[in-house]
């Protein structure tokens, strides 16, 4: 595959990191897989390390590179767990790493962050923007400065200007999602999405996989989109109202760690368990304790670790004039959890850190 294609990774390269499991599905939407690309291609992220570096020395030295890494927001157990994975892999490397953002998931709270980090000069920077357009400008002057950028997790609606960029298989997810909550609910009724913010990557593919899905479902429809702006306490209020005024509600799809949490709690507390099922994001302490209880149904597992890894190596290769070993665009797998798989360990590998001290 070339490195202007798109690659899957699914290489367990650093501690942190974690394999993809046997449950998940190689499957993705026809815009990002590669057609025909074979299950062992797809495994293949570049030439090995190894083969690469001993063709050409490094133009700069490891002690002397700086990878700053920006998460979303920096108490999210996604990017907290995507900091141990580039921490791990920096280690390796001996790079420096740094860590530092917003504490709300927003360009609100983001834009002053990366603004000040600017005037630091860090040797390549590793961003999730919290916008696809509001990050733009911003990165686009480190870019000008001469330093490359790489988008983890989320990414910009213009991804020409980026060195690479890495993500789930987000759309996938939204399809798994509805695919599950469909099966249980005998392929009718309604359902909802409790979303965070519109403009937001990620979370805009995994909503328009979800609705793809359902709408492959004649006696199933999409009856509300909600935003809960990444508050589990407005995700929970908007699911009681829902709950409230569809009657023939029968699933519901939080988006993230936040809306999963208020969905599920909002469904426990309304006594629907079992009744109006839910799809969700993200394994951390609460998701995993509503989805072994049987509150959320499917859970749908990213592999931060991963992407933080992974972005530190491409940061690296390009640094140390390797850029030809890096793919312009990588493709995380997702792991699907179940209320039956809950507590296998071949799943719960991938559950989220709560913190890591770096
Ligand atoms: O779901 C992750 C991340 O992938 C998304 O872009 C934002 O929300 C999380 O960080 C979970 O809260």
């Amino acid at each position: 595959m070339t490195n202007e294609g798109v690659v899957m990774s699914n290489m367990h390269r650093s501690k942190g990191a974690a394999r993809v499991g046997r449950k998940a599905r190689m499957v993705g939407s026809a815009a990002v897989v590669a057609a025909g690309a074979t299950a062992a291609s797809l495994a293949l992220v570049g030439p090995s390390s190894a083969a690469v570096h001993a063709a050409k020395a490094p133009k700069v030295a490891a002690k002397n590179i700086t990878i700053a890494l920006v998460p979303g927001l920096t108490t999210d157990p996604f990017y907290i767990t995507m900091h141990a994975g580039a921490a791990a892999e920096a280690k390796k490397l001996g790079v420096k790493l740094t860590w530092q953002g917003g504490t709300t998931f927003s360009p609100t709270s983001q834009l002053p962050v990366v603004n000040a980090l600017l005037a630091e000069h860090p040797s390549a920077l590793l961003i999730a923007p919290t916008d696809v357009v509001a990050l733009k400008a911003p990165i686009e002057k480190f870019i000008k400065a001469g330093i490359p950028v790489i988008t983890v997790d989320t990414t910009l609606t213009d991804t020409s200007i980026l060195a690479a960029r890495i993500t789930s298989n987000n759309f996938q997810g939204g399809e798994q999602a509805a695919e599950t909550i469909a099966k249980l609910a005998h392929y009718k009724g309604q359902v909802a999405v409790d979303n965070v913010n519109p403009g937001i990557s990620t979370t805009d593919a995994r909503q328009a996989g979800f609705i793809a899905q359902i709408k492959k479902y004649p006696k199933m429809s999409v009856a509300a989109i909600e935003y809960n702006n990444d508050s589990p306490t407005l995700a929970a209020s908007q699911t009681k109202d829902m709950v409230l005024k569809f009657p023939k509600l029968v699933g519901i799809f939080g988006t993230n760690i936040y809306g999963a949490q208020g969905a599920g709690e909002a469904i426990a507390a309304a006594g629907k368990k079992g009744k109006v099922f839910v799809a969700a994001y993200d394994a951390e302490p609460a998701t995993v304790k509503l989805l072994k209880q049987g509150v959320i149904n499917v859970l749908v597992i990213q592999q931060p670790a991963l992407e933080g890894a992974d972005g530190v190596k491409y940061a690296y290769d390009i640094l140390t004039g390797h850029k030809s070993a890096v793919p312009k665009a990588t493709l995380v797998q997702n792991v699907v959890g179940t209320t039956a798989n809950a507590s296998n360990p071949s799943i719960s590998k991938y559950y989220y850190l709560s913190s890591f001290s770096g």
